[in-house]
């Protein structure tokens, strides 16, 4: 009778007065609270007719509660899908729907919106804000603050987290309770987190990074969170002291230094700092050395994956890699054509297997069998090279990516809706490097006939259906696209042509 991830990463601390979560207005929670709240929630989901194996879609703010219903989703064996805050009514509609929810949770803001988007899938409906009130909370404030933990086994799913593809709509990665453990506690053991660390929590929880990566590593060896709402600078400069490690994307770690308050003193004290989610510049890994003496940890994962690689905690931390395969992980490069391993140097396509990678696509077999070959190696899609000693360097991407702060976005989506639009014969949407979100969305439009496009009415109408980080900061129009001799568009000669846009 048991239940991996509950068992190990949260029912071991039941009955524990240490302090858990640190919040901003200076107020803490006790692992015995948190886990009091996620049994009162998992109360609820059951009541509510959820029952193991069931999707949770959540759209709601960071808070110890919406923490707490991902460790509720757990005890009660009930499949969390957590989604970006930003995403429009008609982005969530299509998450709610694919995954076939039972039970959404949202923002009593959205409540109106998502109305409709569960009725169309006979999903419930409740509310949680970001202070933690709402339907949800009502619900569950009468029941018990204990819950007979659902047994499950590690094969079993723990989480949907949607990535979008380069050709259509998002798929739901599944992530097993195996693949969460199983990277957490590598991830602890290469990092030495122990229980004396206080991580500073900046990230939000609805992807990898924040959720699994930060929030399950600190549970793992039972230690303490500064809980931001989301990364404020102030905040984090104010807290710091307080911490002893802290996890972020290479935004955070840019707004930092471009903060005189950033000061060695201040991150002196300071055991361990990681970066990943996105390419951090070499020229800020030496920066950031240079102001404090210490060297940022770069790791590199994905969501169907988690953690694959990371550089060393004792050793050299080399800027512009992402260091080896973690132990466990296998990692290849392979020629992108015929899938067999290069010879050590050449760059390829990234192939990594082992306990970290997800079981596959949900509902999608060919998605699945393209990325996800019979012998367990997932083709991750960014392209590689190790070099002589091992380290190794991301050097670019096989899939058509744009990578915002930390947020990934397809041009395809963007492409589509903008081929829509009145007076647009077709589109391009690439991603140019940017001084605060290391790339930032450009669109390129080509007017279909005499008439030009109306770009004002055309950046109102996306932004009804695409969340605000996916929105174009620059639309060009030109009378053709580059193309090479097959006809198909030459993004990288538009990349190359509009690479000083943002120049700062
Ligand atoms: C916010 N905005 C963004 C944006 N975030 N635009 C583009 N890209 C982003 N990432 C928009 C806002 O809507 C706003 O629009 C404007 O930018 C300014 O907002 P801001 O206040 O400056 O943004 P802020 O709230 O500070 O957010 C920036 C950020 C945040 C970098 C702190 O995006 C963030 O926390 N990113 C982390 C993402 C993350 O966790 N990724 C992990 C994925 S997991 P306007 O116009 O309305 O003002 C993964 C696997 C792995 O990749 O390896 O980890
Ligand atoms: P996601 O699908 O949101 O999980 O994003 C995963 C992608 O982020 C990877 O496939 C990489 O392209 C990118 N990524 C993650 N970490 C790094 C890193 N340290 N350096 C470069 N790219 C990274």
């Amino acid at each position: 009778m048991s239940n991996p991830l509950f068992d190990t990463l949260f029912g071991k601390h039941a009955g524990k007065s240490q302090v858990f979560l640190h919040l901003v207005d200076g107020q803490t929670i006790s692992y015995a609270a948190f886990l009091g709240m996620a049994a009162q929630y998992a109360g609820a989901l059951t009541k509510m007719g959820l029952t193991p194996g069931d999707r949770l879609a959540v759209q709601i703010a960071k808070s110890p509660q919406a923490l707490a219903v991902y460790a509720a989703c757990a005890q009660a064996g009930v499949v969390f899908l957590p989604l970006n805050t930003a995403y429009t009514a008609d982005e969530v509609a299509y998450f709610v729907e694919n995954s076939g929810a039972r039970l959404v949770l949202c923002d009593q803001s959205s409540h109106a919106a998502m109305v409709p988007v569960a009725a169309a899938c006979g999903a419930a409906l409740a509310t949680m804000n970001a202070d933690g009130s709402g339907s949800f909370h009502d619900m569950a404030s009468d029941l018990a603050d204990s819950f007979e933990t659902v047994d499950r086994t590690e094969d079993d799913l723990a989480a949907f987290l949607y990535t979008s593809g380069t050709t259509g709509r998002s798929k739901g990665a599944m992530l097993t309770q195996a693949n969460l453990l199983s990277n957490a506690q590598t991830l602890m053991a290469e990092w030495r987190f122990t229980q004396d660390d206080v991580l500073l929590h900046a990230l939000p929880i609805f992807h990898t990074h924040g959720l699994f990566v930060a929030s399950n590593i600190t549970l793992l060896a039972g230690g303490q969170m500064i809980f931001l709402p989301s990364f404020n600078l102030d905040q984090v400069i104010a807290h710091l002291p307080k911490a002893t490690t802290m996890m972020g994307v290479p935004t955070f770690y840019t707004r930092l230094l471009g903060d005189d308050r950033f000061t060695k003193d201040l991150a002196a004290h300071m055991r361990l700092f990681v970066s990943g989610s996105a390419p951090l510049l070499a020229e800020t890994h030496v920066k950031f050395e240079q102001r404090t003496g210490l060297r940022i940890l770069e790791r590199y994962g994905m969501t169907e994956t988690n953690m694959n690689t990371s550089n060393p905690y004792d050793g050299e931390r080399r800027a512009g890699t992402v260091g080896f395969a973690l132990p466990g992980v296998e990692l290849k490069i392979t020629d992108s054509q015929t899938g067999e391993t290069l010879p050590q140097g050449e760059i390829g396509e990234i192939e990594v297997r082992g306990p970290n990678v997800f079981k596959g696509y949900w509902q999608m077999p060919e998605k699945t069998a393209e990325e996800l070959r019979a012998d367990g190696f997932f083709i991750t899609g960014d392209l590689g090279q190790i070099d002589q000693d091992g380290y190794v360097h991301i050097v670019g991407r096989n899939k058509d990516l744009i990578i915002s702060g930390g947020y990934n976005i397809y041009p395809k989506e963007i492409e589509l809706l903008l081929d829509a639009e009145p007076n647009v014969q077709e589109s391009a949407v690439i991603g140019v490097p940017h001084p605060d979100f290391g790339e930032t969305v450009v669109a390129i439009l080509v007017p279909d006939g005499d008439s030009a496009p109306d770009l004002d009415a055309i950046k109102a109408n996306i932004s009804k259906s695409l969340a605000r980080f996916k929105h174009p900061q620059r639309i060009i129009v030109m009378p053709e696209l580059p193309r090479n001799t097959m006809g198909k568009v030459q993004k990288k000669a538009l990349r190359d042509q509009y690479k000083d846009l943002f120049a700062s």
